[in-house]
């Protein structure tokens, strides 16, 4: 097989690039070692910046969620008995979106299908070859092992990938940052306390109140990081959502059937350069966020952007500085987003090691930034996310 872009990956990302590709005729092949099924229905992600449901609304991405998506003005921090609430639309005039990250997932995949797009499922890559000058995927299809041959290589294929590690060691330095906690996240069958998320610290650990739909609560508690779903009976489930979400007027919490529940470990990660030869890696391959600042999905678009604008001008105008300056142009955003999915995942966690000391000195960090108009705005413009570069050159 040959193709102009091979995509190793059906991500956010990997999705994304295919189709941005095709409305600019350039030819892609995506490989997904997954089946469709699992891909459309694994639970990740759920809040979208405005920048990227702006990006999936030029493109013609955007009709269900359009229709399903929950538009929030605002978003709720409750700290030291007080629930401080951020209108993002007043301060800054721009919202956020919860729309799930399989649903768009299933959405970008459908298009791609309807339009005749390639995207191979339960396609494996196993190596790569010819980074310098002509890439070569190989990939197990059907029980056969077969290649793809490219001019360029789009690594989206997570922070498990074999695109990254294809790259000379002696050119890629990482940076990293593992939490001393991580996350139990929690599908369940009851209204959302709230119509707006609500982050919550508490002396017994930070939880996020979220949701799926007007039904669907998705919420997620701290827990250390070597913790077992074993040590979570319903019963202390629902003791902690309680005592962590407090008792604050007009949030109220709601029990029913717990659907799914999984813990997942917290990490900041940089991996530079973001391209070597041919490859370009983008989204989760590259870096990664812990989720407070619900960056992760909203980066993995944003790359995208910068990698379609750099291909489409090496295609159509034969011009190849977008394509020399696309580690430079994703790291400036990625970084100032690990910033601020770092700040928020350590001012609303307290260390399990925390000394009375540490615990006053967050609280005291919280009132400074959420009692501040100042605060208050720097806050909202990093959660409804920065400037996105535009996706044609
Ligand atoms: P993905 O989604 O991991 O997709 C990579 C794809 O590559 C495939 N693959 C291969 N295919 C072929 N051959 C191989 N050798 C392959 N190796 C891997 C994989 O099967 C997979 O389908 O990466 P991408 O596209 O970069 O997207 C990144 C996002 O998925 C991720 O950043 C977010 O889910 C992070 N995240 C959140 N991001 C947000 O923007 N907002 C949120 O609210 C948010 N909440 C979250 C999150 C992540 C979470 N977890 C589970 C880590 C909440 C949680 C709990
Ligand atoms: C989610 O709804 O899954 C979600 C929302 C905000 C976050 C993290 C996850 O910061």
């Amino acid at each position: 097989m040959r193709t102009q872009v091979a995509i190793i990956g059906a991500g956010p990302a990997g999705l994304l690039l295919s189709h941005l590709l095709h409305l600019e005729g350039i030819q892609s092949v995506v490989l997904e070692s997954r089946s469709y099924e699992y891909c459309t229905t694994r639970i990740r992600a759920g809040l979208m910046e405005q920048n990227t449901v702006d990006l999936l609304n030029e493109v013609g991405l955007a009709d269900n969620l359009n229709r399903f998506g929950l538009p929030h003005d605002g978003v709720q921090f409750t700290f030291d008995g007080a629930c401080h609430r951020i209108d993002m639309q007043e301060l800054i005039g721009r919202r956020v979106t919860i729309y799930a990250q399989q649903l768009i997932v299933k959405d970008m995949a459908d298009v791609r299908r309807r339009d005749g797009g390639t995207i191979l499922f339960e396609a494996e890559a196993t190596a790569i070859s010819g980074l310098d000058d002509r890439p070569v995927v190989t990939f197990t299809h059907e029980g056969e092992l077969k290649t793809l041959e490219c001019d360029f290589l789009a690594g989206c294929d997570g922070f498990h990938g074999i695109s990254r590690p294809a790259m000379p060691e002696a050119v890629r330095r990482d940076y990293d940052r593992v939490y001393p906690f991580g996350w139990l996240g929690l599908l369940i069958a009851a209204v959302p306390p709230s119509e707006e998320l609500v982050y919550s610290h508490s002396d017994s650990g930070f939880a996020l109140f979220s949701m799926r739909s007007e039904e669907l609560t998705r919420a997620y508690l701290q827990v250390r990081p070597d913790d077992h779903l074993d040590n979570w009976p319903a019963e202390r489930i629902w003791s902690e959502l309680r005592g962590r979400l407090g008792d604050h007027e007009g949030l109220k919490l709601n029990e029913g059937e717990i659907l799914q529940q999984a813990i997942t470990p917290m990490r900041s990660w940089v991996s530079e350069p973001m391209q070597y030869g041919k490859l370009f890696l983008a989204g989760d391959s590259a870096h990664i966020v812990p989720p407070t600042g619900a960056k992760g999905m909203n980066l993995a678009m944003a790359d995208i952007c910068a990698l379609s604008r750099a291909l489409l001008d090496h295609y159509k105008n034969n011009r190849s500085g977008y394509l020399e300056s696309y580690t430079k142009t994703c790291l400036d955003r990625v970084w100032r987003a690990e910033h601020f999915s770092w700040w928020m995942t350590t001012m609303l966690h307290p260390p399990y090691d925390a000394n009375p000391f540490d615990l006053k000195r967050q609280i005291a960090e919280l009132r400074t930034v959420f009692g501040s108009d100042a605060g208050c705005r720097l806050v909202a413009e990093n959660y409804a996310g920065l400037p996105v570069v535009p996706w044609r050159p």
